[in-house]
């Protein structure tokens, strides 16, 4: 097998997950635009989200948000995405919506609100034994916007109950993966702040537990791959929260703020022989596409992901070891910056068409008429949105 071919093979096997609540509405404190032909329910969003599948080929799992995705038949819902070729991913809770949680979710000082947030996330590990989902993903808004507000200590010992309370409820199969963000909402102190806080919180939980990557999550100027190598060596990198931005928790589509930045992240998971599935990395999408139109924004970020996955299998790995190896500085990166300075496009068009799909995923889309019809279908009802 040459190298082409081989490469086709690792990006063919590529997964990646896509969130529920790209396709609903979304914005910003300002407003959130209301787009036509926006899904009403789940099952639309399993349609749509079908449409990025079915284009790109490698986008099979979608995440759901509870309760925003919230159903009285998981099952049936899980039948409904098989049916779409696509199947029912990790399970997002959200203790971030409720009046209750002015002061905090798991770590509020009311025990009340504490046990109704912790029991919230047990109903979730409830939900992913109905759909089959592997993974629950924990994000706390949690935090305090004045010092003094509240312990930041004792917040951290609420927070330690609550988590050991939901790892002890997974099966063996189960994963709890945890997401730390710099700020928003809260503005003095973020309870899960960092990626040090939440990879201490998950080697105190233990091997069931590692941290997610939200790319949008991080001070202005962070070596973000740093930590995808120091997580991954340590085998505490449970998934990706992929968007770019170019402020702050911007959301936008991966790789269009920064692609250098997602390349140099590719190159870490590629150099760790981590895309494979056994490595357990899941990495999903969290995006809003707040202005831009909905499934196209999902398929250009897909194959965001997938030209900065083929560029980083461009690295000549021995060439870098030896150069590396040398103090060949500039030596180095030169082999770095080749691979990234690859056209992987026409090799990308080829893996498509091996894949029996069109060799451009968008076009294809936009031939297809599926916008004009969901637009022409889904009349009346409630638009999906955040229900902020
Ligand atoms: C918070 O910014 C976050 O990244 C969390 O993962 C939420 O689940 C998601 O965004 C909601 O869009
Ligand atoms: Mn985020």
């Amino acid at each position: 097998m040459n190298h082409r071919s081989a490469v086709r093979a690792v990006l063919a096997a590529q997964r990646i997950e896509l969130p529920s609540w790209a396709f609903g509405n979304s914005g910003t404190r300002f407003k959130v635009f209301a787009q036509r032909g926006v899904p009403r329910d789940p099952y639309e969003k399993m349609s749509d989200a079908a449409q990025v599948h079915r284009y790109t080929g490698i986008a099979p799992l979608v995440s759901l948000h509870i309760p925003w995705d919230a159903v009285d038949d998981y099952a049936a819902l899980a039948t409904h995405a098989a049916e779409l070729g696509v199947s029912i991913g990790t399970i997002n809770a959200n203790v971030f919506q409720d009046n209750d949680y002015m002061l905090g979710s798991v770590t509020n000082p009311d025990p009340a609100i504490r046990r109704k947030a912790t029991d919230h996330l047990l109903e979730c590990v409830g939900i992913m034994d109905l759909t089959g989902s592997r993974d629950l993903k924990l994000w706390f808004s949690d935090g305090t916007n004045y010092p003094g507000q509240d312990s930041l200590r004792a917040r951290q010992d609420r927070l330690v109950e609550a988590l050991s309370t939901v790892y002890a409820r997974l099966r063996a199969e189960q994963r709890m993966l945890l997401v730390y963000k710099l700020f928003e909402p809260a503005f003095y102190a973020t309870d899960v702040p960092d990626w040090g806080t939440a990879y201490a919180h998950t080697l105190r939980l233990g091997p069931k537990a590692r941290v997610v990557i939200d790319t949008g999550h991080h001070a202005p100027g962070t070596n973000i791959e740093f930590i995808v190598a120091f997580l991954l060596r340590e085998e505490k990198l449970g998934a990706f929260d992929f968007n770019s931005r170019f402020y702050a928790d911007d959301d936008l589509m991966v790789g269009a703020a920064d692609p250098f930045q997602l390349f140099r992240i590719m190159h870490e998971i590629v150099a760790a022989d981590a895309l494979r599935a056994e490595a357990g990395i899941n990495f999903m999408l969290d995006q809003c596409h707040n202005i831009e139109p909905k499934i196209p924004g999902q398929i250009r970020s897909v194959m965001n992901v997938q030209e900065a996955t083929a560029k980083a299998l461009m690295v000549d790995p021995s060439a870098l070891a030896s150069a590396q190896a040398s103090g060949d500085v500039l030596g180095a990166n030169a082999v770095l910056m080749d691979a990234y300075n690859t056209d992987v496009r026409p090799l990308l068009c080829e893996l498509r068409e091996e894949m029996g799909l069109d060799p451009d995923p968008m076009a294809a889309y936009g031939r297809s008429g599926y916008a004009e019809k969901v637009v022409a279908e889904r009349v009346g009802g409630r638009q999906a949105g955040w229900g902020a």
